[in-house]
């Protein structure tokens, strides 16, 4: 007899494992480690949207609904990667006396996807506003959902001269 059998039988009737397994499985299903809810990573929406990644649609570059976003771009603005929904995480712009900015969501539990702000007077040469990379300029912007996957900020800049533009940008930490 194979005297790994008998550690192998041990070990799967073990209640300790089998409660440890069964707590896996379920914080697993709960915490949707397979499902878009978590808003925690690229990976965890395409297995929400798709299940396991076999299909082409899922990948980052194709676009199932045929609307103006990739599955990525889908994904860092929170919109439906299988339904024309191209005003899905449009920024909306805010201004007060001196100043402009702009409002939108952000992945906050997704430290792989960067969201900036840039700034113009030109529209030639863009500087650079804030960026989401950075926890204390994050805190700053907040307006709500702090932590739960989806945080919205507003990131405003003072506007003395006749004009600016702003955009954002969002792509994947360099
Ligand atoms: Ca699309
Ligand atoms: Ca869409």
């Amino acid at each position: 007899m194979d005297a790994n059998a008998g550690t192998l039988e041990a070990w799967l009737v073990d209640a300790s494992v089998k409660t440890a397994m069964d707590a896996l499985l379920t914080r697993s299903v709960n915490n949707d480690a397979f499902a878009e809810r978590d808003n925690d990573s690229f990976l965890n929406w395409q297995l929400g949207w798709w299940g396991w990644l076999t299909n082409t649609p899922s990948h980052a570059t194709n676009n199932p609904d045929g609307d103006m976003a990739s599955n990525y771009a889908e994904y860092v603005r929170f919109g439906n990667p299988l339904a024309v929904d191209n005003d899905a995480g449009k920024p909306e712009l805010i201004s007060s006396a001196g100043s402009i900015g702009l409002r939108f969501d952000v992945r906050d539990k997704d430290s792989n996807t960067v969201y900036r702000v840039e700034a113009s007077t030109n529209l030639a040469n863009w500087s650079s506003v804030w960026a989401s990379s950075n926890s204390v300029a994050l805190n700053a912007a907040t307006l709500s959902g702090a932590g739960t996957g989806r945080r919205t900020v507003a990131v405003t800049t003072n506007a003395s001269g006749p004009q600016l533009f702003l955009r954002t940008q969002v792509g994947p930490r360099p």
